[in-house]
């Protein structure tokens, strides 16, 4: 028997306060004992529900480990832990607080200009994340731009955030990894192998950490030369609404220079999302820089080109369609990667399954493009999944089963926030 919503409204809340390092969260105690850039940005809007200040300080502490060029790293080691491999000592990036050397979606400003449209941020403190926020959006076109197509691009799988995600196949069997020593994952030791990436891919993550170190972590150089960089309609469009949020947020608190920069990279940022798209998909796709291959199916990613402005009408219309075939197979929506394609795997990572925080992003564009119907199907269909399973990383899309890591940060803050907030 499925959970009341009160039941689940009181787990959520329990497990934000039990991933509370103290200024800092885990996205789940264990198989993620550190802080991680995305999930920390979903959970201060988790924790804007139970305590607004403890949702200000998860922004600060992120924003806090903003490296000096600008890029804001996808973990921050504040404590030791023997628990998650790769740490510290494998990234070497000589950073206090250490750090990763890649980045990761930025939701930050999304966050901040929600705490603050709710009163919860204001002042020199919400001007210090904007301003950070400004810096790491900046960064983005410095270090992160496709220069033919104008959008922006990952230089590793885990950058992302949809680390296995089948698009990344060929440029990642590009990446050689014959000299990589022998490592011992731990995620494995947490989560079912079947549910996680494989050691193969596992030895090219590893690899292109040591390209990063080869290059001193220099951001530019690391672009420029990297074997793997490819454009991600998921990284380009979640910048666009983040330079829409940090415009909105920056008007707000009066900061006209901080909103024209916003608007003017918005702008640029849109064409270059327009520049994925694939005719022959009907959707728009990563694109291999490299190579110029391009992804060959819809990803959940696809979607954010349904908020207002991506896209053309009539692109916007043949994406639509995607939507409404993938909600006529699947259960659950959003699929991480199209139900129809040879790579979609039903339980394995980025392959196939469900998450929340995707759920989200999707469901705030389609909320802005008036497109209500879609966005409460992917809200109710989130509800139903936490009723039935609890507060799991990721759900099948088919089935409806809960998998991965339990008690886990960004889905109990997406409940809070998205799922029971009434303001997707
Ligand atoms: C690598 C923490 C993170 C998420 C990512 C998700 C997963 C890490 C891993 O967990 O990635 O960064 O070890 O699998 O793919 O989106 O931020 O929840």
């Amino acid at each position: 028997m499925s959970a009341t919503l009160q039941e689940r409204d009181d787990e959520a809340a329990e497990i934000l306060r039990a991933n509370d390092r103290g200024g800092f969260s885990v996205p789940a105690a264990g198989l993620y004992p550190f802080q991680w850039n995305w999930d920390s940005a979903f959970a201060a809007l988790g924790y804007a529900h139970l305590d607004p200040a403890r949702a200000v300080a998860e922004l600060e502490t992120l924003a806090g480990a903003q490296w000096a060029d600008g890029m804001i790293p996808h973990i921050v080691f504040h404590r030791p832990d023997e628990g998650y491999f790769p740490g510290p000592e494998v990234w070497a990036t000589a950073e206090s607080p250490p750090t990763s050397g890649i980045t990761q979606p930025p939701v930050l400003a999304i966050a901040a200009a929600r705490l603050a449209a709710a009163g919860h941020l204001s002042g020199p403190r919400l001007e210090a994340i904007l301003e950070a926020a400004d810096r790491w959006h900046a960064w983005f076109l410095r270090a992160r731009q496709d220069t033919e197509t104008g959008a922006i691009g990952v230089v590793h799988p885990w950058e992302s955030g949809r680390d296995n995600m089948p698009d990344w196949d060929d440029a990642l069997a590009a990446v050689s990894a014959d000299h990589v020593r022998p490592f011992k994952r731990r995620d494995t030791g947490h989560v079912d192998a079947a549910m996680r990436p494989t050691d193969e891919q596992y030895r090219r993550y590893i690899a292109l950490v040591e390209f990063g170190i080869s290059v001193g972590w220099d951001q530019v150089r690391l672009c420029e030369t990297s074997p793997f960089f490819v454009a991600d309609p998921g990284m380009t469009g979640i910048l666009i609404l983040a330079e829409r949020a940090l415009a909105e947020a920056a008007a707000r608190a009066g900061r006209e220079d901080l909103a024209a920069a916003a608007r003017q990279r918005e702008e640029h940022l849109c064409a270059g999302f327009a520049a994925l798209w694939s005719d022959e998909i009907g959707a728009p796709t990563t694109r291999d820089v490299r190579t110029g291959g391009r992804g060959r199916n819809v990803s959940s990613m696809s979607f954010l080109g349904l908020a207002p402005g991506l896209l053309p009408a009539d692109r916007a219309a043949r994406l639509a369609a995607h939507f409404d075939r993938m909600a006529e197979r699947c259960r659950y929506m959003v699929p991480s990667y199209d139900p129809a394609s040879d790579a979609f795997d039903e339980a394995r990572y980025w392959r196939g399954p469900v998450w929340l925080v995707v759920n989200w992003l999707i469901a705030m564009g389609l909320a802005a493009a008036g497109d209500e119907a879609r966005a409460e199907r992917i809200r109710a269909d989130s509800e139903a999944l936490v009723l039935e399973g609890g507060f799991y990383e990721y759900y099948s899309a088919l089935s409806g089963a809960a998998l991965g890591g339990g008690t886990f940060t960004w889905t109990a803050a997406a409940w809070l926030d998205f799922v029971r907030g009434n303001d997707g």
